[in-house]
Parts: structure tokens; C-alpha cells; sequence
């Protein structure tokens, strides 16, 4: 529509952070949410955020730096602005294998040219000068790229807006497109999409359960042939007059670290129990408790989703009602609803209860 124009100045950019296992990038990433050093652990997986500066927001995707999860960061460079590199610069056991995680990145030829920032961390310990760490990682002959060493700490926070204001100058501006409502009336354009209510919402369960064939089912109105989730899916849909913004994330258990992350501004979850399995199993009662005891999560509304409904075992609700202990259930809002992914068969009674017991909001 030719009559619509951006009238946000404010830049959005997408960078990865980047790093071998203990360098930072975590305690830098919630230091920049939060302005506060928050106790971390290992991040199994990755953790994503958006970091709000006056002029800029960044959204960040922070990767696990262990060995296992290195093998997985490609996944996440698709639409990246920026490389951010982590470094420990008071570790001298790991300097081999920081300085051949980044050589790797630096010839990865789908990170070509992107900017690099360097936060050389842990300053408020002793630390090397930048010029030894330039030196260090040959930064002087990378050409085709601009990049920075910043020394900073996650512990105080010094030196993290430094960084990621040097990005906003350099790379190139990215204003959001707002619609500017009070230019143009109704009938010159449609109410466009992004202003329905979102509810923002958390898939999970054991694995195999059927998160990811319903996501895509319920988005696609197809099935699609899934392999285990590795990390997360997110979707958006919209169904009558809200979006579905729907997270389903990795069944597996030892993920029960990563579902934490995704525990901001949920306003429901969808938990799904395979019906044609003894529920009894215990990875589905664990599952189930575990998100029970998240503080975060209290008095979020449950839909628990008993799929596979076509070849179900049992007295599908009585079943799971007495497996996970749901008679003497009164701490918050729920419902089980029987769905098979592969007929459709309860999927518009899914959305329904979604759309009329959750509260929306207007944005993420
Ligand atoms: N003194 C000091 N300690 C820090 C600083 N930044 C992080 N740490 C500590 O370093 C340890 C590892 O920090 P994390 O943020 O979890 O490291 P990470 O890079 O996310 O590690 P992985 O998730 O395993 O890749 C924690 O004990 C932090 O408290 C810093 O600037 N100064
Ligand atoms: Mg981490």
C-alpha cells in the first residue's frame, strides 16, 4: 500500500553472541536486560532477548558456548546484522580454543563481511589491553568488515552500551515500519494485522508427543513431517480476531533448563500428553510437575492437549486427569481438550478456549 510510510526512527537489528562455554555472554546478555549481574548457568541451548536502547533495540540470541552446542550456532545466522564474540580475557587455559572458535566464524563464508564486536570480558578482573587482544586475534588483517574490541564486565556492566552503540553507529539504519494511524483513516487502510491482541503461549510435553505436527497443523492446516525438535519452534497465526504467537519448544528432559527462558510474558501454556501412551510414564508426570513448580509460570492457565486421540489407550480424561493429579486441581485455570493432530479433530475447540480463557495482550 502505497500511502503507508515508516514513521519509527528507532533502528532494530538481530545479533548472535557468540562464545566458548564460561566466557560471559549470558551474564552480559540479562546485565544489558537488566542492568543487573544475574547467577547463570550453563546455557544448554540458547537464550534470546531484545535489549532496548533509546536510539536502538537489538534482538539477542545468546548460544550455549559448550562444544556440543558450537556444532548447532549455524543454525541461527539466517538475517544477522552483527557477530558478537565473547571473550573471557582473563582465561589463559582456553585461549587455543577461543582463538580457533574465531577463526572458524571469521572464514565462515556466511558470515562474511558482517561487523564483529569483540566485548572482551571480565575487565573488572585483571584483564589483557585491547591492543594485546587485537594482536592476539589478528583483527588487523581483517578487511571487507568494521570491527571493535570493547572491554567490558557483565558483573558491573561497564563497557556493554559502549558495544552495542558502536554497532548502531556503524551498521546501517533499520527503522522498524510503524503505521502512522493518524495520518490516514479507516477506509484508506485496513486495520492491518499486527494490531489484533497476541496471546503468547507455550507448548510443551514429553517428547514425541505431537507439539510440532499440531503447530504445524494448526498454522498450515497440514501435516509436515517433523524430526525432534532441537531448541524451539515459533510460529504466529491468527485465528478469528487474536494472533497466536505459539513457542514449542524441545520435549526432551534434560531441555527443562532452556524451557525457563521462554517463561516471560507467557499467558498461557499448552501442554501436550501422547494419549496413546500409559501416562503413568514418568516423563509426562515429571514434565508436567516441573512446569507446576515454576514460579514464574504461577497462575498461568493450563490447556493440557490430549493428542493422538485417534489411537488413545484409554478413558483418555479420566486417565490423565489421575496420572498427572489433576481431580484436586484448583490452583489455576485449566481444561483437557482430546485433539487428534493428523484428523484436525479438536483443533477449533483448542483455539476456542485459547481465544475465550486467556488474556490477550497488545503486544509481545
Ligand atoms: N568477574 C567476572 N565474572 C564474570 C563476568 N561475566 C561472567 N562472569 C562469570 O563467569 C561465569 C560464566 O558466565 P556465563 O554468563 O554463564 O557464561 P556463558 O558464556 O553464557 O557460558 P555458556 O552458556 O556455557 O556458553 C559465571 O560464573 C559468571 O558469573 C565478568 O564480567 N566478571
Ligand atoms: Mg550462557
Amino acid at each position: 500500500m502505497e500511502s503507508i510510510s515508516a514513521c519509527s526512527q528507532k533502528n532494530q537489528y538481530k545479533v548472535i553472541l557468540l562464545g566458548i562455554e564460561g566466557s560471559g555472554k549470558t551474564t552480559l546478555l540479562y546485565h544489558a536486560k537488566f542492568s543487573d549481574a544475574v547467577k547463570t548457568i550453563p546455557t544448554v541451548g540458547f537464550n534470546v532477548e531484545t535489549i532496548e536502547y533509546e536510539e536502538c533495540s537489538f534482538t539477542v540470541w545468546d548460544m550455549g558456548g559448550r562444544k556440543s552446542i558450537r556444532a548447532l550456532w549455524s543454525n541461527y545466522y539466517e538475517g544477522i546484522d552483527a557477530l558478537i564474540f565473547v571473550l573471557d580475557s582473563n582465561d589463559e587455559f582456553n585461549t587455543e580454543i577461543t582463538n580457533q572458535v574465531f577463526n572458524d566464524l571469521i572464514e565462515n563464508s556466511t558470515l562474511d563481511n558482517l561487523p564483529i564486536l569483540l566485548f572482551a570480558n571480565k575487565s573488572d578482573l585483571k584483564s589483557l589491553s585491547v591492543f594485546q587482544l587485537a594482536e592476539r586475534f589478528k583483527l588487523g588483517y581483517l578487511r571487507n568488515r568494521h570491527w571493535q574490541v570493547q572491554p567490558c564486565s557483565s558483573i558491573t556492566g561497564e563497557g556493554i552500551k559502549e558495544g552495542f552503540m558502536w554497532l548502531n553507529r556503524i551498521l546501517p539504519a533499520k527503522p522498524a515500519i510503524i503505521l502512522d494511524d493518524e495520518k490516514y483513516s479507516d477506509e484508506e487502510i485496513e486495520k492491518p494485522e499486527d494490531n489484533l491482541p497476541i496471546l503468547k503461549l507455550l507448548m510443551i510435553g514429553a517428547r514425541s508427543a505431537g507439539k510440532t505436527t499440531l503447530l504445524y497443523k494448526l498454522k498450515l492446516g497440514e501435516i509436515i513431517e517433523s524430526v525432534p525438535t532441537v531448541g524451539f519452534n515459533l510460529e504466529t497465526f491468527t485465528y478469528k480476531d487474536i494472533k497466536l504467537c505459539m513457542w514449542d519448544i524441545e520435549g526432551n528432559p534434560g531441555a527443562n533448563q532452556l524451557w525457563i527462558h521462554f517463561y516471560t510474558q507467557i499467558q498461557g501454556i499448552i501442554y501436550v500428553v501422547d494419549s496413546s501412551k500409559n501416562c503413568n510414564d514418568n516423563e509426562q508426570k515429571q514434565a508436567f510437575d516441573f512446569i507446576l513448580s515454576c514460579e514464574r509460570l504461577k497462575n498461568v492457565p493450563i490447556l493440557i492437549i490430549a493428542n493422538k486421540f485417534a489411537s488413545a489407550v484409554h478413558d483418555v480424561e479420566r486417565h490423565i486427569k489421575a496420572c498427572l493429579g489433576l481431580d484436586d486441581f484448583h490452583e489455576r485455570k485449566w481444561n483437557i481438550i482430546c485433539v487428534d493432530a493428523f484428523s484436525g479433530k479438536g483443533l477449533t475447540e483448542m483455539l476456542e478456549w485459547l481465544r475465550t480463557n486467556i488474556n490477550s495482550a497488545s503486544q509481545y
